[in-house]
Formats: structure tokens, sequence, C-alpha cells
């Protein structure tokens, strides 16, 4: 069995997503990142990043001890490996996919985590970030709608380089960004949108998703430095 650390985001639900494509049974193990769950001392243990999504797999296929893992593109490859799905052996394939995979981790996820961060959450509005980041995302549906001109998914097939890409982009209007200037990338987001596993993955625990709004919540995940995995810890789940 794979134990699943989880919460529902977007980094959250690419594995969730992945985990319902590939059709593979997991436990569920919530992290709510609102109340501190992530600085816990057995999470921190799996994911000393101390962020979802993490997993630990207890049979890995060469029969040792159990394997964990964070950092959600290491997750997917790891599974896509595993299952033999969605993450090709061809080298040409294979490469192109990590291309998609490591542009997504590297890029169109932190750039757009930081175009909502100043446009929804900044307490003030500093216009510099607003606009640093929206245009970064502008760049980057570019380069995505370019791409997507000229094949169906970003590595020809459908792959883990898309389940990583499609939870930031169907958030593009909280990036400021409208979607109708990027057509292909709205057909590849209802494309992906239109598969039961996706929706599937994505409803998982979707009602415990709030705004963040409230100061803990905000002192949570906005102050944290060095010293936030010494504080007091909340109470292993
Ligand atoms: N690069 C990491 C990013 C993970 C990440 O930022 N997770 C967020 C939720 S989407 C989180 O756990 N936040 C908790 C916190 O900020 O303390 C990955 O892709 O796994």
């Amino acid at each position: 069995m794979i134990d699943l650390h989880y919460w529902p985001t977007p980094n959250g639900w690419k594995i969730t997503i992945l985990l319902a494509e590939l059709d593979v049974p997991y436990q569920l193990k919530y992290v709510n990142i609102m109340q501190g769950d992530q600085f816990a001392p057995a999470f921190l243990t799996i994911a000393p990043n101390n962020r979802i999504p993490a997993i630990v797999d207890h049979h890995p296929v060469d029969g040792g001890k159990p394997i964990s893992l964070f950092e959600s593109g290491a997750i997917m490859q790891y599974l896509g490996d595993k299952y033999g799905q969605f993450y090709s052996q061809d080298l040409r394939t294979r490469q192109q996919i990590n291309q998609w995979l490591f542009w997504q981790m590297g890029g169109l996820g932190p750039m757009a985590g930081q175009a909502h961060h100043f446009r929804q959450y900044a307490p003030q509005t500093i216009a510099y970030g607003v606009d640093r980041y929206t245009k970064e995302c502008n760049r980057l549906y570019g380069v995505m709608n370019r791409h997507l001109a000229e094949r169906e998914y970003l590595a020809g097939k459908y792959s883990i380089a898309d389940m990583a890409c499609w939870p930031w982009a169907m958030l593009n209007e909280r990036q400021g960004q409208d979607i109708n200037d990027f057509p292909h990338v709205k057909r590849w987001i209802d494309a992906i949108e239109a598969r039961p596993a996706v929706r599937q993955g994505q409803q998982i625990g979707l009602d415990l998703r709030r705004d963040i709004t409230d100061e803990e919540s905000r002192n949570i995940l906005f102050g944290q430095t060095a010293s936030s995995q010494e504080q007091p810890k909340p109470q292993d789940h």
C-alpha cells in the first residue's frame, strides 16, 4: 500500500490525479497545512521540506524497506515507473516528458504560486510583485500555447507532464490571465478536465479546502523561516 500525505492544493492534486489515472489504491493521510501539520515531527521525517505532497511506498519493487519521497515531480516519476504508465521508457519520449515536468516544477508552479501570492494574499498591493509574476505567467502560457499548437499533449501523448501542469493551468484566472488569449492551452485544459480520473483526483478532500484568510493560517503559511521547524509542534496525527 502507498500512503499519500496530502492537502487539496495544486501540488497535492497532481498525485491524486495520477493515482486515480493509475487506478491504484492508497491510504490518504491529510496534512492540514493551514493549521501547521506540515511541522509534525513524523511528517518531517518523510518530507523534510515541510510541504505536501509526500508518499511512503510500503512495497517497493525491489522488495526492500519502504521508500518515502517528497517533491511532486519525483513522486510522479516514481509512480510512472512503478506502474509503467504515463511515463515512457522510450529514450526520446521520456526526455520530452522530463523536460515539461521540470518546466512545471521550476517554472509554471513557482511563478503561478507567486502570482497567487501577490494577487490574492499579500496584505498590501505591491504593484511590482503583481506585475512581475502576472507577466511571467503570461510568458509561460505563451510558451505552452505555441508548443500545444502542434501536438495534443505536452509530450505528444498524455503523460505525467500534463498531470503536473494542469492543476496550475486551470487556475489561470487567479494568475491574471485571459485563457482566450491561449486557445491551444484552453483546448488542452478542457481535454484534461474531461477525463474522469482527473475530476475524481481533484475532488479528493475538496470540502476541506479553504481560502487563506485567518491570521493564524497566514502566519503558518507565509511567515516561515529556518526556525519554523524548531517551534513547538502540533500533535502528530
Ligand atoms: N516543489 C514542491 C512544492 C510543494 C508545495 O509548495 N506544497 C504546498 C501546497 S501546494 C505546501 O505544502 N505548503 C505548505 C507550507 O507552505 O507550509 C512540490 O512540487 O512538491
